[in-house]
């Protein structure tokens, strides 16, 4: 669960498949080996008021609450560090109005600090140097959990005498284990302290140790006195031996699978985008990437050019991860507690992992680094923690081929060329690869790709046929339980369609009977539009019934009259399954419905709370939603969730191939006709040798 055993992992290789390029395609010296870098945080001189904060930013924040905190210095540690970004009014009119020479607005910090078993919440000014405000929060949960203090506990056991004992007793060489960190949550219990549990596994040479569990073993550590709690030795179940479980290919023996040629994007004149600091214009989108050790990316003020009008219309303020809901469906002791809260309780930036050039991302990428301050307020760089890039898959923006005009056949067709911001977070054996796409038809396109290393149990089952009772997964291999648990990802996504003030409409679509004789059709269906009111009339579980759900702009129409707007198409329509008085699914409320709608407020950015670790569901977005506020001609935040019951299969082991899911937000009589039209399909597609390679003429390498 948690990436708390990094420095053990090994550098993987940098070869994995057996590249083949077509090389005779280069008439240029230019070689697709080289990749670019954006080194943003030296560049620009102007900050933009989103802009994340940067080493140096951090490095002040550290210095200022130090200073302030003179004599704890030890023992204070960061638990977030982030932008306090400036009022959503304030920046909206610095937009319009600055210029060079205006003033810049304030930066200013929120820090969650630990101090004396207490949290802090401290937010102060980097120009003034300023603590402005330093509270002490009071209420139930707790901070994200820093990398350092995950490590610290997980090397416990490793000198506890009676997990020593248990080592031996299972003949097992304690050189050979390593311990991972897991949240606790919260199962109803009035006291709370900072507790985390670790569970420990069986490497025996190999880094795929997490299907190597030491079933049966809980440490409960208490974090802040960073010493064992409790110490649980259970059960005795062999330590599944399946062989085969390496994934690093240096470790791999032949056959090897198939060999995959290199499919690759010529671009002689470079990457037809532009970034300025973190802001980013490409074709005929404008927009800010920012990072957040918390959320992640994060996607701001994105507009696109609308050609008919002759400027830039604003789509989205902020969209963001705003929290993972990750609960295992098995009840028993040494399982039950796993119910994670991903982003607050491990940081979805924190994850963050640099990406691999050239493996992660396409030969064409753009990298760009990202800054957090780690638990001694230091700043810690993951370098290539996003990488852009124009993507073209091969994929048809739009297409028709007419061939009803006597005497001429008309095809046209243009290419469809995206660009894609990815980053790759790495929950302890989890790896989620995010991508927000931008395409020039305006549709923002977000999608999450789960891959990487399933949670699994020990057992003492070696077939299918053995198991007589509820193991709460698949037998994925001898002794080896792929355990059911769900993935819920809830996005924060305040649209601004043309504008601030929006409405949800939800158009259903429904079948009417024909009733008078006029027609030889007995039904059809048609639509009715609601405009919601308030928050509860939208609230939304997707797949019910038929609906098209719009973010609209009811003060701006079409020049034929619609209302603009820009409509979710939602991919994943799941729903929980846990009953809702279940503990974790107080938690996790915010998946109870696929889609909420609320009024813009600053404070409200975390779907499960800003204190996830151990909440008791208090303040999460289903809590704020009971007030049932207006959301007419509001601004107004749209939160969609997708979601994934994992039910693993044999082929998700030792590691997982890619499951993709993901949503589209497309204007919706936003344009006054299609806003491609006039699009030109790129030269340098045109030149590929491969336009004509026909099937049977071709052999291949
Ligand atoms: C951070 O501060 C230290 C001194 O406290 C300084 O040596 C270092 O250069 C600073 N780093 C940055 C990136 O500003
Ligand atoms: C820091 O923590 C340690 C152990 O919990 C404690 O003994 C010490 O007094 C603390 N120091 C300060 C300055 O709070
Ligand atoms: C235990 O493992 C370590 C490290 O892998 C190895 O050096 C050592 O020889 C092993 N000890 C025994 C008794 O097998
Ligand atoms: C460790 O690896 C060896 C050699 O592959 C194997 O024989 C042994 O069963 C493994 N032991 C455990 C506990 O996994
Ligand atoms: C904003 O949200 C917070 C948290 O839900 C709430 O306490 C506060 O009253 C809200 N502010 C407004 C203006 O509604
Ligand atoms: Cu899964």
């Amino acid at each position: 669960m948690a990436p708390t055993l990094k420095k053990l992992l090994p550098v993987f290789p940098l070869s994995i498949l057996s590249f083949c390029f077509f090389f005779f395609l280069f008439h240029s010296t230019q070689s697709i080996f080289s990749f670019s870098r954006i080194s943003s945080h030296t560049t620009h001189h102007h900050h933009h008021p989103l802009d994340p904060l940067t080493p140096s930013e951090l490095n002040i924040t550290r210095s200022i609450i130090l200073t302030s905190y003179a004599g704890s210095i030890p023992n204070l540690t960061f638990h977030y560090v982030g932008l306090d970004e400036p009022d959503k009014p304030d920046i909206l009119s610095w937009l319009s109005n600055h210029t060079s020479t205006t003033k810049p607005l304030p930066r200013r910090v929120f820090v969650i600090a630990r101090l004396n078993k207490q949290t802090h919440e401290i937010i102060l000014d980097l120009s003034t140097k300023l603590i402005i405000s330093d509270q002490i929060y009071s209420g139930h949960g707790y901070p994200i959990l820093t990398l350092e203090e995950q490590t610290a506990a997980s090397e416990l056991p490793l000198t506890h005498p009676p997990f020593m004992e248990s080592i031996k007793a299972r003949g097992l060489n304690i050189s050979e284990v390593v311990c991972s960190t897991y949240t606790v949550g919260w199962f109803g219990e009035r006291k709370s302290s900072r507790v985390l549990k670790i569970q420990c596994f069986y490497t025996n040479g190999t880094a795929n140790f997490y299907v190597r569990p030491l079933e049966g073993i809980t440490v409960v550590v208490d974090l802040d006195e960073m010493k064992i709690k409790e110490y649980y030795d259970r059960l005795k179940v062999p330590v599944p031996t399946t062989e085969d479980t390496e994934y690093r290919l240096s470790k791999q023996k032949p056959p090897f699978g198939p060999r995959l040629n290199s499919a690759t994007i010529l671009q002689p004149e470079g990457p037809g985008f532009v970034i300025e600091g973190h802001s980013i214009r490409w074709a005929n989108w404008a927009f800010h990437l920012g990072f957040d050790v918390r959320a992640g990316p994060i996607i701001s003020l994105a507009s696109i050019y609308d050609l008919e009008k002759q400027k830039y219309r604003r789509v989205l303020y902020r969209a963001y991860v705003s929290e993972l809901f990750v609960p295992y469906m098995d009840p028993t002791e040494d399982w039950y507690f796993k119910t994670f809260i991903d982003a607050g309780e491990f940081g979805f930036g924190q994850s963050a992992v640099s990406l691999k050039p050239m493996e992660d991302c396409p030969a064409q990428a753009v990298f760009m680094d990202g800054y957090y301050a780690r638990q001694d307020g230091k700043s810690v760089q993951i370098s290539n923690v996003f990488c852009i890039f124009e993507q073209y898959a091969g994929n048809v923006m739009w297409r028709h081929t007419e061939s009803d005009i006597p005497g001429e056949v008309i095809t046209e067709v243009r290419q469809e060329v995206s660009l894609v911001v990815r980053s790759v977070s790495t929950v302890g054996n989890y790896d989620y690869m995010m991508d927000w796409e931008f395409k020039p038809s305006g549709s923002i396109k977000v999608s999450v790709g789960l891959t990487g290393i399933l949670e699994v149990k020990g057992m003492s089952y070696t077939h299918a046929d053995q198991i007589k009772e509820d193991v709460h997964g698949t037998l994925v291999a001898e002794n080896t339980i792929g355990v059911y648990h769900d993935h819920f990802l809830s996005y924060h996504l305040d649209l601004d369609v043309d504008g601030e003030a929006n409405s949800f409409v939800k158009t259903s679509l429904e079948t009417r009977r024909v009733t008078d004789n006029v027609s030889p059709r007995r039904s059809y269906w048609t639509t009715t539009s609601e405009t919601a009111k308030t928050e509860s009339e939208a609230r939304i579980r997707l797949g019910l019934k038929p609906a098209d759900l719009v973010v609209s702009n009811q003060n701006k129409k079409t020049k034929v009259g619609n209302p603009i707007g820009y409509r979710l198409i939602p991919g994943s329509m799941t729903s929980p399954l846990l009953s809702d008085d279940d503990y974790p699914q107080i938690r996790g409320a915010f998946t109870k419905y696929n889609v909420w709608v609320t009024p813009y407020n600053k404070s409200e950015k975390w779907a499960g709370g800003l204190y996830a670790d151990q909440s008791r569901g208090e303040d999460t977005l289903a809590m704020w939603s009971l007030r049932n506020r207006e959301i007419e001609n509001k601004d107004i935040v749209m939160w969609y969730t997708m979601g994934f019951h994992h039910a693993p299969y044999q082929e998700d082991f030792p590691i997982m191939p890619t499951l993709s899911s993901g949503f589209e937000l497309r204007p919706a009589n936003f344009f006054e006709r299609n806003p491609v039209l006039k699009t030109k399909s790129p030269e340098i597609l045109v030149n590929s040798i491969n336009h004509n390679r026909r099937a049977g003429a071709f052999h291949g390498v």
